[in-house]
């Protein structure tokens, strides 16, 4: 290596970055297939439009979602589960698009997942007020695969917390474009998203939508 090399080197941005066991995060990894994500969620939300679910509690959820894939997630009065059947409208969910796929697949194995190929993607859609309060995914059925999850539009504020409900919380900024991996250890992590601030995305509007890819069944 001489000077100039290392020189160079340093001032590329490191894009990947590890938080904690288990979780990665690619900074910017879904920009590649921007237009294409873009796209296929405006495709997907014309023929499965998002919708607030209710909590099993009875309280409306603030952010909307819809999902891709032979299966979805769902939450009504009888609780939280994945069902090949959009219920709003009787048919199944719209088919996984082949950007989502390439991108899910491809973040997977880039960090340590080769092989994951989800059957399911979960589409959040986040307005300024919005939030995710503190919670756990378990509704899949084999909690040793990883979930990859795509950032789109305004920033948020995640939050990253243990593996008790009440263990510190740690706050990581996702933008537009970014990709986290969670698998291993990070798995059963309690997380959640802090309230959207009022924002404005050149592609999206006033909105955030972020895609989490599953192997649910
Ligand atoms: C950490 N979505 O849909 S994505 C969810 O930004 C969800 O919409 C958030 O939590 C969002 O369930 C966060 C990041 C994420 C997704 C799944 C995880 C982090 C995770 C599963 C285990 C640990
Ligand atoms: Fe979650």
């Amino acid at each position: 290596m001489t000077t100039a090399d290392l020189f160079a080197a340093s001032q590329t941005p490191r894009r990947d970055e590890p938080l904690g066991d288990g979780a990665m995060v690619l900074r910017g990894f879904a920009l590649a297939e921007e237009a294409p994500l873009l796209q296929a969620v405006a495709a997907i939300a014309a023929q499965a439009p998002f919708r607030h679910l209710v909590t099993p509690g009875g309280l409306r959820m603030s952010v909307a979602m819809t999902n891709a894939g032979p299966l979805g997630w769902v939450s009504d009065h009888r609780g939280y589960r994945y069902d090949p059947i959009d219920p709003d409208s009787g048919r199944p969910w719209p088919p996984l698009p082949p950007a989502f796929m390439r991108l899910a697949v491809a973040a997977a194995a880039r960090a340590g997942f080769p092989g994951f190929v989800p059957d399911a993607c979960l589409l959040n859609r986040y307005e300024p007020g919005s939030r995710l309060s503190l919670h756990q995914d378990r509704d899949e059925r084999d909690l040793g695969l990883p979930i990859v999850s795509v950032s789109l539009g305004i920033p948020a504020m995640f939050r990253f917390g243990g593996l008790r409900r009440t263990d510190p919380v740690q706050r990581v900024p996702l933008v537009h474009g970014d990709v986290v991996v969670w698998g291993g250890a990070a798995r059963l992590r309690f997380h959640g998203v802090l309230p959207l601030k009022p924002n404005h995305h050149e592609a999206l509007g006033e909105c955030r939508i972020n895609l989490t890819f599953r192997k649910a069944g």
